[in-house]
Formats: C-alpha cells, structure tokens, sequence
C-alpha cells in the first residue's frame, strides 16, 4: 500500500480526522521516501495564546483533583497506548523513520512512564521537619505549578512528550505541546489517544491538554507567556541558548535537555564481544539521531587492533534500507539537512587527520530519501567536529594509554548527557562513576550510552542544560514546593532567639 494511504489509515484508526491532516499549509514528509504524507494547517499566534490561557483555565481545576484520581487519568493514558501500541508504532516509523523495533520501542517507553506517573501519583511526599521552636510544626507540602509547555524534538516525538505529560498531569499541572515541526502526524495521533483516556476517566477539564501544530514562532509565544510557569524544552543546544534566556528574564522555570556528544571508553580487561554490540546500537541505532547516541569513541591502545576491525565489518555490513519493508537495522536521515551536515562534519574530520570509512548515500531509489551508511572516522586525536554533536550516525574513534588522561579526553568537550566505560576492572569503573569520573548526567558501565529505562532521572550537565526528566524525583521540577510552619502552641516563640515584645 501507498505509505500516504497507509498514513491516513492508521491516523483515522488512531482517533485523527482527515481534515485535520490535509488542506494545510504545513506539509508533513515522510523520511523513508521523502514524499508528502499530509498537509496540516498550522496554528496562529493568536491561537496559540488563548490555547494556553484554555489550558490555564484547566489547570485551576485539575489543582483540586486529588493526585491519584489524577494518577486514574494517566492510568487510562497507559491502557490506550497500549491498545494503540501497533499503529502509533508504525506512525513513529513513517513520521521519523525509525526501525520497527525501535518505533515500538518508543511506545513502550510512554507505557512505561505511565505506569511510573499512576504509582507516583500517591506518592508526592513532602517532609516533616524539626523545628527549633515548641509546639510547632514544620513540613513542606508540593502543589501543582500551573500550565507546563513541551517543546519536543523529532527524534522522540512521542516519549518525550509522555515523559513530560504523564508527570505534569499527576502533579496537577495542565500541558500545552509545541511537537516539532517534522513530526506533527503522531503529535495529533497521542492528542487523539489521550483524548480516548480523558473521556474515558470523566471529569477531565477540556483544555487539559493542548497541542500547538505549527512552526517555531508558537514555540516562542509559549516560552513568552506569562501563565507558563515552566517550559521543558528538548532539542539542541543551540535551541536552548534561545530558550532559557527567554525563560530567565521572567523567572520561568526550564528543564533543559539539549545536545549530546556522549563517550565511551573501551579498556584493556573490556568483554570486547559485549562492547562490540553496544557500541554498534549505541552508535548506529536510530541512525546515530538519538540525543544518546555514541558519538566517541576512546579505545585502549591494548585492544585497538582487535577491536577496530570488527568495528569496521559491523559498519561495512549493518543493513540500511526502509524501516517499512526491509529488515534493515538502519532507516533513513530526517532529511537533507541531516545529510549535509553528516557530510560537512566527514569532510572537516578528514582535514583533521581522521580516516573516515562510510557515510556515502546508499539506496537512491527515492531521491529526496537520504540512506547513509554509518561512518567510522579514526582520529589521530579530540579535535575539530568531534567536540560538536552531528546528529548523524557518526562515530570517532580514538586511541588511549593512560585512564586519568582519556577521563580529561572524555570530559573535555560542551555537551554532558550519556557516557560509559567497557571494563571488568572495579576500580577503573568505580573511578569512572565517582566525583572525579565522568561529568554526565548518565554514566554507565558495560552497557551503552543510549537506551535509557524511564525509571532513572533523565538529562545531563553542562551545555546538555542540567534538566532531569522521566523517573527518580524529576517530578518535583513540575511542582512549587512551600514550606509550612504551624504554631499550636499558646506563645509566639521566634525563631534564632530573637525577641521582639511590643
Ligand atoms: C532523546 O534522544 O531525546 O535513552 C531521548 C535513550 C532513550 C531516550 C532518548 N530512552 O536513548
């Protein structure tokens, strides 16, 4: 079937009419063939405002829910999305490309944030703390924030979106959604999908959850307004230099997950089979455009020449080809930019010395479909392209000798989100984890840098923003905390011992 057809087909199954998908002006393309899939049209300035002032109104009175009746609402979001699991995986595919695992994959990934939010939804504890002062009472209390903006990236158009949603909601918070511009087709689709859930619970305020379809002028009215207290913005550094200025000036809260340039380091006592698979997923998987992606890559000059040539098979033979009818492991760039700037970054490696294996164009079938094999660029050392992120499946490879030496490498560059060491030596993976380690917010052992489970606080440091979402206590970002002291007592006792008797 015609993948325009099949797209329409499953948005109509997913709850999305045709009319809000053609006729726009806003054209949706999909990367596995780069044709046309839909047409939306897109939202004005206007619009945008009074969609946030809608979800304001719903936020009053979502604040008064109890959280786990709120956490019901989540629980429905979990059972839809398990229900629509199949086709909003398949959508995932044709929007962004992705491999049908790794679409699934995706919806998993929102199931599962659901299931975290439902639990945490009864468990949003404030402390009690001793007071200095007799018969009183000391606690905190965490209450809901207000309307919460999501701007999302292509790459996770979905789970992203989830992580933020299902944590939001649960607090009392309403959202409004500006999904990226690439990507509007299963944006409309999870609205559809949570609408399913909102009917489904009762009681649901209308405006709950608003989606802005549009370009990046609505991701500015939201960043702007006065009733968004908090913004969680995903995508690239650049993106959040833009932001959180904005965000700053009046006192909004950002949670910011930008651009990665995650390292790994194989060393001497590593399970090089074992490494040898997470460094192919960590590098090629997603087509190197997860914010996780392997990006670098330092091998210890003991292992080098056994590992560097299995490395290079696995990129000579992984399979590119159409995530919808090859069993291919890599799917196709989001578009020519993509492909341009995977070029730009070879060409300066090479010029830097590198020796660059890859990264030519494969299945030209379709001509506006960019199919890349990955590339391997050995590098004589850390330097030009490779301290920037490429969202392209790039990987650079670099010899080491010493660990204190190749820890200063690898923390040596902006970005600060994922990193791992290959090791069976306690000791190099003990120090790596410690507070003179690796700086990231993510920092594994034996496994790769990408593929995160939801139940950890997800984010990283230093030009990666310093936002942490998902599980752990990312949720009391999406909460104002007030601190409580109650006085039973008969007497007026200051606090310090300070007296003040009119
Ligand atoms: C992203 O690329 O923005 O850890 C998120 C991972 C996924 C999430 C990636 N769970 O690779």
């Amino acid at each position: 079937m015609d993948i325009r057809t099949e797209t329409q087909e499953l948005l109509e199954r997913l709850g999305v009419s045709k009319s809000q998908i053609s006729g726009g002006d806003l054209s949706v393309r999909t990367p596995v063939t780069g044709q046309e899939i839909a047409a939306i049209p897109s939202m004005s300035a206007a619009e945008t405002s009074s969609a946030i002032e809608e979800a304001h109104e719903a936020f009053r009175s979502w604040r008064s829910v109890p959280a786990p009746k709120r956490g019901e609402l989540v629980r429905l979001l979990g059972e839809e999305l398990r229900a629509a699991k199949a086709d909003l995986g398949r959508l995932v595919s044709i929007e962004v490309g992705k491999i049908p695992s790794e679409g699934l994959g995706e919806v998993q990934e929102m199931i599962d944030i659901c299931d975290f939010a439902v639990g945490l939804s009864r468990q949003l504890y404030g402390l009690t703390i001793a007071t200095e002062r007799p018969g009183h009472r000391m606690m905190e209390t965490w209450h809901p924030l207000g309307v919460v903006g999501v701007i999302s990236a292509f790459n996770f158009p979905v789970a992203v979106w989830s992580w933020n949603a299902a944590l939001a909601l649960v607090c009392g918070n309403a959202v409004v959604w500006k999904p990226s511009e690439k990507t509007p087709l299963t944006a409309l689709a999870c609205a559809a999908i949570f609408a399913r859930a909102a009917e489904r619970a009762g009681g649901v305020p209308a405006g709950l959850l608003k989606v802005l379809m549009g370009d990046r002028a609505l991701g500015e009215v939201l960043v702007d307004h006065p009733k968004v207290p908090l913004v969680s913005a995903t995508g690239s550094t650049r993106m959040g230099r833009e932001v959180a200025p904005r965000l700053a000036k009046r006192f909004a809260r950002a949670i910011l997950e930008l651009g990665g340039n995650n390292g790994g380091i194989v060393c001497p006592s590593a399970d090089l089979d074992m490494a040898l698979r997470a460094i192919a997923f960590g590098a090629m998987g997603t087509a190197g455009q997860r914010c996780t992606t392997l990006r670098r890559l330092f091998v210890h000059e003991s292992v080098y020449d056994a590992l560097l040539p299995r490395l290079r098979r696995a990129y000579e033979t992984v399979t590119v080809g159409s995530p919808l009818e090859t069993n291919a492991l890599v799917g196709p760039l989001i578009d020519r930019a993509a492909f341009d700037g995977m070029r730009k970054a070879l060409d300066r490696a090479a010029s830097e010395g590198g020796k660059v294996t890859g990264g030519e164009r494969v299945e030209t079938k379709h001509a506006d479909a960019y199919y890349v094999r990955p590339a391997l660029v050995e590098m004589p050392r850390q330097a030009g392209p490779v301290l920037e992120e490429t969202f392209a499946p790039i990987l650079y490879v670099m010899k080491y000798s010493d660990f204190d030496e190749v820890i200063a490498e690898h923390n040596a560059v902006g970005a600060g989100l994922s990193s791992s060491i290959f090791t069976r030596d306690l000791s190099e993976s003990e120090r790596f984890l410690s507070a003179e380690g690796s700086d990231c917010g993510i920092a594994n052992v034996n496994i790769g840098t990408s593929g995160a489970e939801i139940g950890g606080a997800f984010g990283g440091e230093k030009e990666t923003g310093g936002g942490r979402e998902s599980g752990s206590d990312a949720w009391k970002a999406y909460m104002r905390r007030a601190t409580n002291t109650i006085n039973y007592s008969k007497a007026l006792p200051l606090a310090q011992g300070v007296s003040f008797d009119i």
